[in-house]
Order: C-alpha cells, then structure tokens, then sequence
C-alpha cells in the first residue's frame, strides 16, 4: 500500500512542477489541500481549489480594527466611494519565482487612506510603532509596518483591490490587498481579504 503511494506521488511531481513555472493568466486561487493545510510544510506553489471550494473563501466585508478610533467595515461599494487608483501591468509573483497572475489593469484604494480613516490611536508623534496585518478568510497574512506606509515610498503602493481587467473580483473576491514595489508581490498579495488589523508594538 506504501509502495503504491509513493509512486503515485514520485508521478505527480512533474504535473505540480510544470504547475509551478507555467504563466498563468486569470490564474486560480492555489492552495494547499485542507488535509494538509495546517501542517508546516513548505510548498511553493498549491493544487488549484475547485470553484466549490473557493467559494467558500470569498469574504464581502473586510473590517479593519485594533487600535483605531473608526472601526470600518469596509465593502466593494465603499472603496468605490474612495480614492480610486489604476493600476496597469501588475504580476503576482510567487518566492519560487513563478508567474501566478497577470492584471493587465486593476482598481484599488491606497491602505493609506483606508488607515487615515479608521485613524490610528496615536498618543504623541513618538508613539507610531504599529503594525499592520491584512488577513485573508483562509487565515492567510501579510504584515506592514507604520512606517512602511506614513513614512516611505511604499505607502504609495499598497492598494486594497476591488476590480481586475474591467471585472469584479471574482474567484479571490471580493477584495485583494497588494503592494505593488515588493520584489516578489505574491507573498503580499492576500485575496479573500477579510480584515486589517492595526496593532501597536508593546
Ligand atoms: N488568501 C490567500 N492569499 C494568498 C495565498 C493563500 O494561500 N491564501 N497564497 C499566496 C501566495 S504563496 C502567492 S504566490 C500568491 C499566488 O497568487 P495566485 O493565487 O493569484 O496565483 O497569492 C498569495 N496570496
Ligand atoms: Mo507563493
């Protein structure tokens, strides 16, 4: 029975291989399978959830709470409300390298604005040691600091996206937070975004 497994798997390593270096456009959401999401093992790249499964993932709110003075719930239709950027000829780029997913265009809100308006709790100007988590439903995160966002060009390239190529976010809905100068984007490209989280440093 062992045997079996094992040539099964020692088979299916070039399928997940070419999965991995493929360009992909429109790419579907990549994850590890449930059975093994929770275990530590490293994989650059997942097997492709099924559109039952991703479903599942597709959070319509993202709240953004912690020490701020307007917790918001924040939608689809209020981002639309913001400041709206295009963002053309972004590629999600995973650590391995691989090409994940190609936007030819996008639209999106500055997290700056989004934290200006929940307004950080700040108690003098020395007192800006926070960090920011942007949490997906799958639990996935990315973390930003203060700085990184109040104090350093990439505050200008962090974008909570609502729309892709002309389209609502769909499979990765609703919303994706990027930043848009990391060297690799797909380790902070966090889709299903369901919440920001703004903690001070204790
Ligand atoms: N919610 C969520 N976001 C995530 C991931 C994830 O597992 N869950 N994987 C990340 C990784 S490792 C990469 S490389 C990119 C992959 O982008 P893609 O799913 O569009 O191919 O998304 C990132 N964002
Ligand atoms: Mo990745």
């Amino acid at each position: 029975m062992k045997k079996v497994n094992i040539s099964i798997m020692v088979l299916a390593l070039p399928f997940f291989f070419t999965m991995c270096t493929e360009k992909k456009e429109n790419a579907i959401p990549v994850k590890e399978s449930k059975e093994h999401s929770h275990s530590n093992k490293e994989v650059a790249c997942g097997i492709p959830l099924s559109r039952e499964d991703s479903l599942k993932y597709i959070s319509k709110t993202v709240e953004v709470n912690g020490d701020v003075k307007n917790q918001l719930l924040l939608t689809v239709d209020s981002l639309k409300l913001m400041k709206i950027h295009t963002i053309e000829n972004f590629t999600v780029v995973c650590q391995s390298g691989a090409n994940m997913k190609e936007d030819k265009t996008c639209k999106g809100v500055l997290l700056r604005d989004i934290l200006e308006k929940a307004e950080i709790i700040q108690n003098n100007h020395k007192d800006r040691n926070f960090y920011i988590v942007a949490r997906a439903s799958d639990d996935y995160k990315a973390t930003f600091s203060w700085a990184e966002i109040f104090n350093n060009p990439t505050g200008d390239e962090v974008f909570v996206l609502f729309e892709e190529n002309g389209e609502p976010i769909q499979r990765q809905g609703e919303m994706i937070l990027i930043c848009r100068n990391d060297i690799k984007t797909g380790p902070r490209h966090v889709y299903w975004l369901k919440s920001i989280e703004i903690n001070r440093v204790e």
